[in-house]
């Protein structure tokens, strides 16, 4: 069913979007996988390549210009965009809002919320004119509740809770999908970047079973085949060995 259908991976160089990659390159749904890191890009479009037709699009999300001139530079047949996966993002430092580094505060804003905008106002039009598609929102544990030093990572993901619900109202009379699939603990370079590769990193996912980008990846290929009535809207998932941000059952 899913076959020759298109997706747009924004983040496909690493953990979820990558792992998201695999799993849909398996199942032959045509890719365009998007990130910064050229290498990586250039790595995963050749080893998938033997499983489906890939894309690479080099582009930072804060970009506007970037993001419109990438997507605007598809060839023809990849213009057509069934689905569309909103998942690069990071957490920039976990710091007490009074020791907040403005830069991290910016990185957060522009990559999370603005970024997912951009990339959303330069796919959408298609959809709206097809009157059909499917946008898939990642968000977070993050966006449902907020936890301490969490501060702005969380509000950037409140941010994505509501742009997606605002999404799937607006997009309603169109017949486009709107789902908001929502991690806890998720292991992949999330902590790395988050705590600027400080051995600390190495911790989040000590003395229990962390989510794997794989686990995710498998959630979005089950919501985007449902069938044509059927609509996942709004998803948490968590680590069994996690009840919420803060409670998390480790080994001692
Ligand atoms: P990773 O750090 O492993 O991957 C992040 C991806 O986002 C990379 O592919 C990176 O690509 C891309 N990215 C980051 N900044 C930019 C940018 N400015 N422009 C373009 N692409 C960018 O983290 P995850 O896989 O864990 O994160 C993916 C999503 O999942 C994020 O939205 C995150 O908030 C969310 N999430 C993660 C959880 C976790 O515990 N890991 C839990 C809940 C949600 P490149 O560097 O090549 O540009
Ligand atoms: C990532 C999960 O708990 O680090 O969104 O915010 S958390």
């Amino acid at each position: 069913m899913s076959q020759n259908k298109t997706a747009l991976i924004t983040g496909a160089t690493s953990g979820i979007g990558r792992a998201t990659a695999n799993e849909l390159a398996k199942h032959g749904i045509r890719l365009i996988l998007c990130g910064r890191r050229q290498e990586r890009l250039d790595t995963i479009k050749s080893a998938l390549s033997k499983q489906t037709e890939v894309i690479a699009l080099k582009f930072d999300v804060r970009d506007k210009t970037e993001v419109f001139k990438a997507i605007e530079s598809l060839p023809q047949s990849f213009k057509h965009i069934d689905i569309l996966i909103n998942n690069a993002g990071n957490a920039h430092g976990l710091d007490p809002i009074q020791d907040g580094n403005i830069d991290d505060w910016d990185a957060m804003m522009d990559i999370n919320v603005k970024g997912l905008l951009y990339v959303s106002k330069a796919v959408i039009p298609q959809m709206t004119e097809r009157q059909s598609g499917h946008i898939i929102n990642i968000g977070s544990s993050a966006g449902r509740e907020v936890y301490p030093k969490g501060n702005v990572y969380c509000a950037s993901k409140h941010a994505v809770a509501a742009i997606n619900d605002g999404m799937r109202i607006d997009l309603n009379p169109f017949g486009i999908k709107v789902s908001s699939i929502n991690p806890g603990l998720v292991e992949t370079e999330f902590s790395q970047v988050r705590f600027k590769g400080d051995a600390v990193a190495d911790t989040v996912y000590k003395g229990y079973k962390a989510l794997q980008p794989e686990d995710i990846a498998e959630i979005i290929y089950f919501a985007i085949t449902r069938p044509q009535h059927v609509n996942i809207a709004d998803l948490l998932v968590f680590p069994t060995a996690q009840a919420n941000s803060v409670t998390v059952k480790k080994a001692l």
